[in-house]
């Protein structure tokens, strides 16, 4: 009989469909906690190694960027997060939310026969709905103890008439996009194998291939954005690529003149393709 959608994660069967070296294999499976990003945080303090993972199957306070809710109910998603330590030089941290999502995007292809699109930084779209989010967060940096935090939410079996009304218009989940539900643990397994790769790819080696990746698979670049600054400002214009940091590119035009503008940390409203 298949496993139902509902059916709770568990130790064991994560354990046993894990191919990763080392990412998950310190797991923490939780059944509520306020966040995991919260609870990697306390863990990493504690010496928790790199590569510990914490799922839970319910966050009461699930954290977006900007002290944003993400809703996550029981039973239906993925709530993860990832302590990496051994950091690379400060100029790569910028990359790490974007390189996670390609690892989600990536996950995603190799569980359904779906297409995600990324909206930088980190949103996991699909159909022009998000699916998926990133938040990393960082400690000790610059120290020994340095570590990030990285945060997935990923809806998995979440079905739209069980959303609050007030995300049906923007959220979605990989069973409503693919008209099937899809094995939890499969998933988990599948992020945390490509998340893995990059990573290390990210921490010890040439990084094109990752920023030519996620360049790819970013459905902003061409677009005509709005971006609500974290100031509080607005940009219009065209993005026209990613900076080696990381950054958005836009190109706005003011007058007769076009300005460039590079964007660290904003949100992204698509207008119109170009
Ligand atoms: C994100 O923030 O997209 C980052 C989300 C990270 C969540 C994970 S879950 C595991 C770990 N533990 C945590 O506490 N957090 C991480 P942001 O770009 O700020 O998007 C937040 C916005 O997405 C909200 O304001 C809603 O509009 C929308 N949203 C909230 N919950 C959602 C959901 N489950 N699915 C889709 N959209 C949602």
């Amino acid at each position: 009989m298949p496993t139902p959608v509902t059916a709770p994660l568990t130790r064991e069967a994560i354990l046993a469909s894990l191919a990763t070296r080392t990412m998950g294999r310190s797991l923490r499976l939780l059944d509520i906690t306020t966040s995991t990003n919260t609870a990697a945080i306390d863990a990493a303090l504690s010496g928790a190694p790199d590569g510990t993972v914490i799922v839970a199957e319910q966050q009461t306070a699930g954290r977006g960027r900007l002290a944003r809710t993400w809703i996550s109910p029981a039973g239906r998603n993925l709530y993860v997060s990832i302590i990496v330590r051994r950091l690379p030089m400060m100029d790569r941290l910028g990359w790490l939310p974007l390189i996670a999502a390609s690892a989600v995007a990536a996950a995603i292809r190799s569980l359904a026969d779906l297409q995600p699109s990324l909206k930088w930084p980190n949103d996991i779209t699909l159909g022009g709905k998000k699916v998926g989010g990133i938040l990393c967060e960082s400690q000790a940096l610059g120290t020994d103890a340095a570590c990030v935090v990285i945060g997935i939410g990923l809806n998995v079996n979440w079905l739209e008439p069980e959303m609050p009304p007030e995300i049906r218009p923007i959220a979605t989940s990989l069973a409503e996009q693919s008209g099937a539900p899809v094995d939890r643990v499969r998933g988990l397994a599948a992020l945390l194998l490509e998340l893995e790769r990059r990573v290390d790819q990210w921490r010890t080696a040439e990084i094109t291939s990752l920023t030519e990746e996620y360049r790819a698979d970013c459905g902003t670049i061409g677009q005509l954005v709005r971006v609500d600054l974290t100031t509080g400002a607005q940009v219009e214009g065209t993005a026209v690529g990613i900076e080696p940091d990381g950054a958005l590119r836009i190109v706005a035009q003011k007058g007769s003149t076009l300005a460039d503008h590079i964007v660290r940390s904003g949100d992204v409203v698509h207008l119109r393709s170009r």
